[in-house]
């Protein structure tokens, strides 16, 4: 299988991130995509493809202008104000109470980006735990060329690609960046796939989070059927979507299905949704499949808290394969980083029909696995 790949995700070199409000060491860090390209690099079975440049219209198709220009431009702003930080995040939110009383007119009429790069980081930003930093916007368009080569290997006729995106980008919704997302990799590449062949499209999130940044770009449309399984949002980030009574409007309506699941959810759970998911997306027609790939449904992942094994995943990516349809399979979460590599590999493998044979894996348990 051809993994697209590029090194340019280093100069998103995150180490600290906030939680409510505390600092604490980053989960979303560069050594996340080097453990998962030395693993497939080791496997043998993989191909590195760097990829090339697809310009910023594939994204303005999918994002505001707005968005793109304010990632653009914030460092540096943050910069010459000279504010000493380690990573930009929002001082102020457009908390949708500040707008009581007024009218949907008055409010789109009123609230406009601010000029304070504080202010601006609350216009755009969804929450206070994805940092930005120099390196962040070169990163975040060189993840989306990652997506879109990926695409257009599928769509050259390959069966499957793998396209090892960082940073991620599922949370990333039109007008809005966080959850350690800028760009909506997946929903870039969905996009381009509907022009490019005039087919439906169906997006597979098996990341631990709901993609809520995917939910709402394709909200209303018809061609593109979004199914996700992850943590129930009562208990989860990102708290405020997610939940199974989400369906779409309009041309969109029937279009969206989440299945959350409850905290300590098992590998036989967690097979029953794939079940579930992989029949929605068996009854739209089309040919080709975006899969958003998370492995933050890892029993020990540091900020899930799904209790799924190495196996699984093989398993997963073999039911998913059964589909019949291309893959276009793009890299979101996963931060237990001495297991990432044996993850995607297993996942991989049997996107392929291929066997997973676990690798022992230096000063971590055998075959890199936790079982039970
Ligand atoms: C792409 C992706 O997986 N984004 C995840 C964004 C999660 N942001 C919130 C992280 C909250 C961490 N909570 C730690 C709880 C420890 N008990
Ligand atoms: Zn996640």
């Amino acid at each position: 299988m051809q993994v697209v790949y590029s090194a340019n995700h280093l100069v998103h070199d995150i180490d600290t991130e906030t939680y409510m409000g505390v600092s604490v060491p980053a989960n979303e860090v560069a050594e996340r995509a080097e453990k998962i390209r030395s693993a497939l690099d080791a496997d043998g079975g993989f191909t590195l493809t760097a990829p090339t440049e697809h310009g910023e219209d594939p994204i303005t198709a999918v994002h505001d202008e707005g968005l793109l220009r304010f990632l653009e431009t914030a460092w540096s702003e943050v910069r010459s104000q000279n504010i000493p930080r380690a990573f930009l995040s929002a001082d102020t939110y457009p908390n949708r109470a500040m707008f009581d009383g007024m009218s949907a007119e008055a409010i789109a009429q009123l609230v406009r980006e601010p000029r304070h790069v504080g202010g601006r980081a609350g216009f755009w930003g969804l929450d206070s735990a994805a940092p930005l930093v120099a390196g962040t916007y070169a990163a975040a368009r060189s993840a989306v060329d990652v997506a879109l080569t990926t695409a257009d290997v599928v769509l050259a006729g390959e069966t499957a690609a793998y396209g090892l995106c960082r940073p991620p980008g599922h949370h990333a919704a039109r007008a809005m960046y966080g959850g350690y997302c800028f760009f909506n990799n997946a929903a870039i590449a969905a996009h381009a796939i509907t022009q490019a062949t005039g087919e439906r499209v169906a997006i597979l999130d098996v990341d631990y989070h709901h993609g809520n940044g995917t939910q709402q770009i394709f909200w209303r449309r018809g061609d593109v059927r979004y199914v996700s399984i992850h943590a129930d949002p009562d208990r989860q980030y990102p708290y405020f979507l997610g939940r199974a009574d989400e369906t779409g409007e309009g041309g969109g309506a029937g279009e969206n299905l989440n299945l959350p699941l409850r905290a300590g959810a098992t590998n036989d759970d967690y097979l029953e949704a794939t079940d579930r998911a992989i029949e929605a997306i068996a009854a739209v027609p089309g040919s080709i499949v975006v899969v958003s790939l998370g492995f933050d449904t890892y029993g020990l992942d540091p900020i899930g808290d799904f209790a799924l094994t190495t196996d699984v995943y093989h398993e997963v990516g073999r039911r998913v394969a059964g589909l019949g349809r291309r893959l276009v399979i793009l890299q979101e979460g996963g931060y237990h980083r001495p297991s990432l590599g044996e993850n995607a590999r297993a996942w991989l493998r049997g996107a392929e029909g291929r066997d997973f044979d676990p690798m022992p894996v230096a000063g971590f348990g055998p075959g890199g696995a936790v079982t039970g």
